[in-house]
């Protein structure tokens, strides 16, 4: 197999060179368990760690309290999985959750004790002011003191920093969110990991589709891999993950494992305009992606216009529009 990194949106070379290198370096070692698992991670860190992007670790916009909080997960396989959710005072939520996969006998952990979980293990806490940078903090100050939203607590006056339509004129440098990144390495191991603040100026608390095994992310040596991007309630209420894993493991190649989570959303909500969700997908090298046929390749497809997503493989890094919108 040839080693391939795919993340969701256009952070480009911020996700896809390091998670590329720790792929290809690993593979010049002759391969060794869990390469392909330290380059997603890698490839989720640096986006975490880049102040600039703005709905991701470091930088994330905050809640309506004004707090930022952290989810993310990683995963090889139904028994390898690791998550936390509503973390305040540290920057790498993958990171901390491959230690819940290696260090306990549990999947996910939240809030307060994701903290403190994430402080035994020894990494170095950032503090909740760290997270919040100042073009952030002026983001919140902006929207809380917009009246359009005062009907906050209930969320149903909620409106995006930017609409979709925005988002589609901005250009990849501004289309920013949540990063999902999916490797394959060259003995066709496959691995994820999904990390994000979470929808900006959310209701305290929340938490959405990203962290949740099978909703942001979803892993399976022997079907595939899949992660979603954009409204995680959409992805929440129809396990969009797993059900484009399953649709692989039934011989679906992996554009109409896309399709069919994303159709089955369009059918059973009632959208919005500015309602979005997008998907990667990733065929394993075991079941094709097509049973008995070559290896089924990689796929990428949104609801609406203005997703792109980040490839690297031998023959570079590209950023790409996605290959199928449902709405056009
Ligand atoms: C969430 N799915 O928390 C994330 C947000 C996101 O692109 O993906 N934005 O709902």
């Amino acid at each position: 197999m040839q080693p391939i990194v795919l993340s969701t949106w256009s952070f480009g070379p911020v996700a896809n060179n390091p998670a590329w290198e720790v792929l290809v370096r690993r593979g010049d070692e002759g391969g060794g368990g869990g390469g392909v698992l330290d380059a997603v991670i890698a490839g989720a860190t640096a986006v975490e760690n880049d102040p600039t992007i703005n709905s991701v670790g470091i930088g994330g916009l905050p809640d309506a309290s004004g707090r930022v909080s952290l989810d993310g997960c990683v995963m090889e396989n139904p028994d390898r999985a690791g998550s936390v959710a509503c973390l305040r005072r540290f920057a790498n939520p993958c990171a901390i959750a491959r230690r819940v996969m290696e260090k306990t006998i549990h999947i996910m952990l939240v809030g307060e004790d994701a903290d403190r979980f994430a402080e035994r293990e020894g990494f170095a806490p950032i503090g909740e002011k760290g997270l919040l940078t100042d073009y952030a903090r002026g983001e919140w100050e902006k929207w809380i003191s917009d009246p359009r939203h005062l009907d906050r607590d209930k969320y149903r006056g909620w409106i995006p920093p930017l609409n979709i339509e925005e988002k589609a004129r901005s250009g990849p440098d501004q289309s920013h969110d949540t990063v999902c990144v999916l490797g394959m390495d060259g003995r066709g191991r496959l691995a994820g990991a999904c990390s994000t603040s979470g929808m900006a100026f959310k209701v305290p608390g929340r938490v959405g589709d990203s962290p949740i095994i099978g909703h942001g992310l979803y892993v399976d040596q022997e079907a595939g891999a899949a992660a979603a991007t954009g409204n995680g309630e959409l992805v929440m209420g129809t396990c969009g993950s797993f059900l484009a894993v399953e649709m692989m493991r039934r011989g679906a190649m992996p554009i109409d494992a896309a399709t069919e989570a994303l159709t089955r959303i369009t059918r059973r909500f009632k959208l919005g305009p500015d309602h979005q969700v997008a998907m990667i997908v990733m065929a394993s090298a075991k079941g094709a992606g097509g049973h008995g046929r070559e290896w089924g390749g990689w796929a990428s497809a949104a609801i609406r216009p203005g997703f792109q997503h980040t490839i690297t493989d031998a023959g570079g890094t590209r950023v790409e529009p996605a290959q199928r919108v449902l709405m056009a």
